[in-house]
C-alpha cells in the first residue's frame, strides 16, 4: 500500500501541478466519500473565484438571457442527491499497451450528496428555444496546453435530454458544506451516471446552442479514440462503464487463517447494479456476492461483500465482477483507446495469510 506524502492524508497524490488525487486505500470504505478523501481531478490551476457574489450568465439560443448570483441560487429550492462520480481515465494503468494522460491507478471514484439546483430550473426560466440541440457550460479555468498548441478553457456540453433531466444539478453544497476550492466553488455541475468529465467545476456560463460544441474537451479529449487512423472515428465518452473495487481487504493486507469476508462497490452509468460475484484464486470458480444498497439514490454506488475460508498460508488473489441491468459486464481484458478512457477490467486484489498476523 502507498502512502500519501502531502499534509492532505485522506488523498493519494498522482500529480501536484495542478492537482490530481487518488482516494486512499484506507478511505474506500466509506459509502459516502468523507469531502477531505475524495479525489481531485483538475486539468488546471484552481481558479479564484468570488464566493456569493459569482454570477453565472444563463444565455444563448434562449428567449430571455440572465444571470444569477450564487446568493441567489442558495434562496431557490434545493434537491440533494448522492451521487457516484468515476474519473474517464480511471484504471488507465491498466491499460495495455499504455495510454497517454495522467497515470490513475484506481482510486479517481468517489460518491458525495449534492445539493444545488436543478439546472432544468434555470433553463425553463430562460425558455430553450427550438433550434438549441446541447447546452454548454463554462468552466471558469483555463490555460495554455502544448497538444493544443493554444490557450484552452474547460468547456463541455450535454445534449438537451441530459440538461433537460431534473436530476442534473447546479451544486452549491457538497456532503452539506460549501464545495472546497478543488472540487468546483462555488458552483459547479453535477450530471449523475456520467463520467466525471461532464460535471464542469467553476461554473460561470450557460448556453443553449444550436450546433454540436466542437471544444477541445469535448472534441479532442474525452473521446473513445480506438486509434487506428483514418474511418476509425472517435466516439464520445459520456455514461460510466460498469465497474465495481475490492476495498477489503486492502491490497497486501495480512488476515488471519479463517473467514475472510471481501467487501467492495459497484456502480454503472447505464442501468442499476444486478450482481456482483467475486472469485477466490485465479480460476474460474465465481461466487455471487449479497448486494447492500445504503440509500435510495440510483446514482450512488451498491456495497457488496461475500465470505472465503482460507487457511493456506501466503498470498491469495481476489478479483470482483459487475453486471448492470442493461446486460453490461466488466471485461476480463482493459478495452484499450488511444486516450486511456472507460477502462472497466476486472481487477486483482492480493492479500496475505499470515497466522502470526492480527489485523483489527
Ligand atoms: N472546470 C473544470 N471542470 C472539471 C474539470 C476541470 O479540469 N475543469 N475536470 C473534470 C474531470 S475530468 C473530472 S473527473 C471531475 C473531477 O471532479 P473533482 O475534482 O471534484 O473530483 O471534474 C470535471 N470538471
Ligand atoms: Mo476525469
Amino acid at each position: 500500500m502507498s502512502h500519501p506524502s502531502s499534509q492532505t492524508p485522506s488523498l493519494v497524490p498522482v500529480r501536484s501541478a495542478p492537482p490530481n488525487a487518488e482516494v486512499h486505500p484506507a478511505e474506500r470504505v466509506h459509502p459516502v466519500t468523507p469531502t477531505p478523501a475524495y479525489f481531485v481531478r483538475c486539468n488546471f490551476p484552481i481558479p479564484e473565484i468570488p464566493g456569493a457574489e459569482h454570477r453565472i450568465q444563463v444565455g444563448g439560443a434562449v428567449e430571455e438571457e440572465f444571470s444569477i448570483s450564487v446568493a441567489d441560487l442558495l434562496r431557490m429550492e434545493l434537491h440533494s442527491l448522492e451521487v457516484t462520480t468515476e474519473c474517464a481515465g480511471n484504471g488507465r494503468l491498466g491499460m495495455q499497451p499504455p495510454a497517454s494522460g495522467v497515470p490513475w491507478d484506481d482510486g479517481a471514484v468517489s460518491t458525495a450528496v449534492w445539493t444545488g439546483v436543478p439546472l432544468r430550473t434555470l433553463l425553463e426560466r430562460a425558455g430553450v428555444r427550438h433550434d438549441a440541440v446541447e447546452v454548454r457550460f463554462d468552466g471558469g479555468d483555463g490555460g495554455d496546453l502544448a497538444e493544443a498548441g493554444r490557450f484552452v478553457s474547460y468547456a463541455r456540453s450535454l445534449p438537451m435530454a441530459k440538461a433537460l433531466h431534473g436530476d442534473t444539478l447546479v451544486a452549491l453544497i457538497m456532503n452539506g458544506e460549501p464545495i472546497p476550492p478543488e472540487h468546483g466553488a462555488p458552483v459547479r455541475l453535477i450530471v449523475p451516471g456520467w463520467y466525471g468529465m461532464a460535471s464542469v467545476k467553476w461554473l460561470s456560463g450557460i448556453h443553449a446552442i444550436t450546433e454540436p460544441f466542437q471544444g477541445w474537451f469535448q472534441r479532442d479529449r474525452y473521446v473513445y479514440d480506438p486509434g487506428m487512423g483514418p474511418g476509425e472515428e472517435p466516439t464520445p465518452v459520456t455514461t460510466m462503464r460498469v465497474r465495481s473495487i475490492i476495498h477489503t481487504p486492502s491490497e497486501g493486507a495480512s488476515v488471519q487463517p479463517g473467514e475472510v469476508e471481501v467487501r467492495g462497490w459497484a456502480w454503472s452509468g447505464d442501468g442499476p447494479v444486478t450482481r456482483v460475484e467475486v472469485a477466490l484464486g485465479g480460476g474460474d470458480d465465481w461466487v455471487q456476492a449479497s448486494l447492500h444498497r445504503h440509500t435510495t439514490s440510483p446514482y450512488a454506488w451498491i456495497g457488496w461483500s461475500c465470505t472465503f475460508h482460507v487457511e493456506t498460508p501466503g498470498r491469495h488473489i481476489l478479483r470482483s465482477r459487475a453486471y448492470d441491468s442493461a446486460g453490461n459486464v466488466q471485461p476480463h481484458q482493459p478495452p484499450w483507446n488511444r486516450l486511456g478512457y472507460g477502462q472497466n477490467a476486472v481487477r486483482t486484489v492480493a492479500f496475505q495469510v499470515d497466522p502470526r498476523q492480527v489485523e483489527g
